[in-house]
């Protein structure tokens, strides 16, 4: 029975999930809904889930209805290749990563983006609340790109030498800014994301190694 995911193109959360399954190499079907469409909160998609959110996942019987508990039942169902570490010690160092990405790096990549890829938004001038509030969240994301850069210091992957959920959850967020970098260049330069990749080489390096992997290219958002 193929696994099933019901994602957005491009939506971070159900991104994590196509990279799970990349990374632990087994077959899925990706169902594209359209958000602008009312189609997450259509009566047969809040059948699946209440909260009308992707990614949903679907593998015979079971229905999965979010990210970090799909990459987590993936686990359970599929153990070889694991996401969340062989040992103790690198499930401990995998879930407080994940979880932190899922805290701070989505966090700041939301106050960062939304208003920039999904609302289009200028950069208003200096002094403005909003000019204000999107230099705030583009300081947070610069911390949090220096911690990732800072991971990665010793290892080729954000929790080891192999590609786990931490992983899964980060390059959305950190692929998502470099997608703002070339497609609103004017404005993310204006808060320090131009030639990103020179300042953050361990990261730039980290993307291109998961851009290397088998399945990576299905898991890329389509309108790209
Ligand atoms: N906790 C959920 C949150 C899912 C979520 O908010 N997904 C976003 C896309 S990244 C969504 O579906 N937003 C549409 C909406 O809230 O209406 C998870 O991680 O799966």
């Amino acid at each position: 029975m193929t696994i099933i995911v019901h994602s957005v193109s491009g939506a971070p959360r159900a991104w994590r999930v196509l990279l799970g399954l990349a990374f632990k190499g087994l077959p899925y079907e990706t169902r594209y809904l359209e958000a602008s469409k009312g189609e997450l909160k259509s009566s047969g998609f809040l059948k699946l889930n209440p909260r009308g959110t992707v990614p949903v996942m679907q593998d015979g019987g079971i229905t999965v209805r979010d990210s970090i508990g799909c990459l987590a039942w993936l686990d359970a169902a599929y153990p070889e290749k694991p996401l969340f570490g062989h040992t103790l010690t690198e499930t401990a160092e995998i879930w407080q990563t994940t979880l932190e990405c899922c805290d701070y790096l989505r966090a700041a990549g939301n106050e960062l983006l939304f208003p920039i890829l999904v609302e289009n938004k200028p950069l208003t001038p200096k002094g403005t609340s909003y000019h204000t509030a999107l230099k705030t969240a583009a300081d947070a994301m610069h911390t949090e790109f220096d911690f990732l850069e800072t991971l990665l210091d010793d290892r080729d992957f954000l929790a080891g030498h192999s590609p786990t959920a931490a992983d899964a959850v980060a390059f959305p967020e950190v692929r998502l800014v470099e997608r703002a970098t070339d497609t609103k260049a004017d404005i993310m330069g204006a808060l320090g994301f131009s030639k990103t990749d020179n300042r953050y080489p361990r990261l730039a390096a980290w993307k291109a190694r998961i851009a290397c992997l088998p399945g990576y290219a299905n898991t890329m958002p389509r309108h790209w």
